[in-house]
């Protein structure tokens, strides 16, 4: 849709030689009576210096213009009145040499009752790679200028088809699972090409989309802007939200701002000469870091080929604050993913984070902060001042530290009582019910393909993830036990075969059952969904925790030996009375009945089972 509007927008003049021209406006719409306004525009074009900007409409006035000596950019404050109605608002952009006329719209604001409702407790995740879940257009799968080689489906890091009408084409299959949001990788607008190089990494594409060329545009091989509205609006419609991933560290090195940046800083250094992240990542917490590890991992490349945005050049904040802004208001999205967030300075992840709650309450942010160290992700998170006198106001981060717990205690590489070990370190977050727990990623080795992997490893480590405390994240594909080593094999097609049932393997049945119950137990039991959670019981094979809430209680219990383990749970502790039964939600074994203060239960080997009280 936006790709229209970068058709040049010409206005006549005499000569013609050095007439302006507008080829980009970003954003290219917004609202009247937002929390944003004015709203800055930055403008692309050539011949634009000294360009005055006006608005024919008395309804919007323009102040604060400026430009780059080049004349390729301006900046401009649009101030929109408060009885602005929506439609078109074309702004003229005038010189000595002549006029031009950029396009401008006011959007008619999303109902907020049925969007931008944000992620809690009561909500499941589910990740999807866009490219790789499921094509339900194949019209868009080899774009005019794109080479065959990039569609390649054998190359694992080829363009495979995948697109936003295939998930809006699968979101029964996704309701019957229980999911009740869906994470997507980015949908930015990315480069059709291919990269060639000498190295086992090529060639590859951008298929994954973090590598944008346009912060306002929908890929081409994922569909348009108003495929992502119709996704919004029939997932909303199944009570299934949408989560969009945005990444406002970096851009891709195909981006037209590399060869010409708006300002002179927008970039930390340039294609040519730039710094590269040592990821040395502690160096960002540490109150002891000197400044040139510290800026080394604020201002270097994530890769030679993703170009660093200067976010503590104001321009770049506003714009990217901007962005966030526009993604919800003319899609209706719930929350966000933001990559890689730790790389961009606190102070700009308060400022983001404030200004998408200003303009929608609700709404939600996650932040990648992939740290194995809870001390590390905590600091990221909101609800706290750091050492440095900022609170990024950071809805939640990923719990990448119990994750590994689980992956090591599950695979047999550490005892169970690990996962109790990893808990207590909960004392670090202001509230660790906000934490995403995620079962994987597209960035790590699917479970089952990690040495000391089996199905009971993977049937424990999904249901941890989905009965311990936080919101609960699993990725596309595990929920029907699919394999996977490092990215890309990690990211293979799910297969189509899987979406119905009568097309299910017996053990890509079983795994998704099991996965269905548990996504089940978390939506019949509130105690699970928000409750407190309360060691009970933890040794080397065992670990039994009662989620609680109000006069509800459920009460998980692994086992991981290959023997039934009995445990005495002392049930007088969390309040269960004499004479209450302990009987099984799910699992197939009885439960026991509470006798002075103390229940007996006998687990399964090699699985775990959940208990309610009757
Ligand atoms: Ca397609
Ligand atoms: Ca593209
Ligand atoms: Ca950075």
């Amino acid at each position: 849709m936006h790709r229209v509007t970068a058709v040049l927008w010409i206005l006549l003049c005499a000569t013609c030689v050095s007439a302006q021209t507008v080829t980009k406006v970003d954003p290219p719409s917004w609202w009247a009576n937002h929390s944003i306004n004015p709203v800055r525009l930055l403008v692309r074009g050539t011949n634009l210096s000294g360009a005055r900007v006006s608005s024919a409409n008395p309804a919007l006035s323009v102040s604060n213009v400026s430009g780059n000596e080049k004349g390729t950019y301006l900046f401009a404050d649009v101030t929109i009145s408060s009885s602005t109605r929506a439609g078109e608002y074309p702004l003229s952009v005038e010189t000595p040499n002549g006029r031009a006329t950029m396009p401008f719209r006011i959007e008619s604001p999303l109902d907020a009752r049925t969007n931008f409702q944000g992620i809690n407790n009561d909500d499941v995740i589910y990740l999807i790679m866009v490219d790789r879940f499921a094509d339900g257009d194949t019209a868009n799968n080899s774009p005019a200028n794109s080479p065959p080689e990039a569609n390649d489906r054998n190359n694992p890091r080829g363009f495979h088809g995948g697109d936003l009408r295939g998930i809006i084409n699968q979101l029964p299959y996704l309701k019957g699972l229980g999911v009740t949001a869906l994470w997507l990788t980015p949908w930015y607008d990315n480069w059709n090409g291919l990269n060639r190089c000498d190295k086992p990494w090529c060639p590859n594409t951008y298929y994954h989309g973090y590598h944008t060329i346009d912060y306002y545009a929908v890929e081409d091989r994922f569909g348009d802007l108003a495929t992502v509205r119709e996704l919004v609006q029939k997932a909303h419609a199944l009570g299934i939200k949408i989560i969009q991933d945005q990444v406002a560290n970096h851009v891709g090195s195909q981006h037209p701002w590399i060869n010409d940046p708006p300002l002179a800083n927008w970039f930390h250094g340039t294609l040519a000469q730039h710094q590269r992240n040592k990821f040395q990542n502690s160096v960002l917490f540490s109150p002891h870091s000197n400044q040139i590890e510290f800026r080394n991992v604020l201002d270097g490349w994530f890769s030679d080929d993703l170009p660093d945005m200067n976010q503590e050049e104001p321009e770049v904040a506003r714009y990217e604050i901007q962005n966030a802004l526009w993604w919800v208001g003319v899609t209706g999205i719930d929350g966000i993913r933001q990559d890689t967030i730790q790389y961009m300075p606190r102070f700009f992840i308060r400022d983001l984070s404030n200004a998408l709650h200003r303009q929608y309450p609700a709404l939600w942010m996650v932040g990648e902060v992939f740290e194995r160290e809870a001390a590390h992700t905590a600091f990221f998170i909101g609800g706290h001042t750091g050492w440095d006198g900022v609170d990024t106001k950071l809805d939640s981060v990923f719990d990448f530290a119990l994750w590994n717990a689980s992956l090591r205690v599950f695979t047999n590489k550490a005892p169970v009582r690990s996962l109790r070990d990893q808990l207590k370190y909960d004392a670090l977050y202001p509230d660790p019910s906000k934490l995403t727990v995620l079962a994987n990623n597209h960035d790590t080795t699917r479970f089952l393909s990690l040495e000391g992997a089996s199905d009971a490893g993977a049937m424990m480590h999904v249901a941890f993830i989905l009965s311990v405390r936080g919101i609960p994240q699993i990725y596309y594909g595990e929920e029907i036990g699919m394999e996977g080593k490092e990215d890309p094999d990690n990211r293979r097609d799910f297969p189509g075969s899987a979406f119905k049932v009568d097309g299910r393997k017996p053990h890509e049945q079983k795994m998704f059952d099991w996965t269905r119950s548990w996504i089940r137990l978390r939506r019949e039991h509130q105690a699970v969904r928000s409750g407190r959670l309360i060691d009970l019981f933890y040794d080397d094979e065992t670990y039994v925790f009662a989620r609680r809430h109000a006069s509800e209680t459920v009460i998980v219990a692994f086992n991981r030996q290959n023997q039934p383990k009995q445990v005495r749970v002392p049930a007088g502790t969390i309040g269960l009375r004499d004479g209450v039964m302990l009987k099984p939600l799910i699992g197939v074994e009885t439960g026991g009945r509470v006798v002075n203060g103390e229940a007996t239960i006998v687990i399964p080997p090699q699985t775990v089972t959940a208990f309610g009280t009757f």
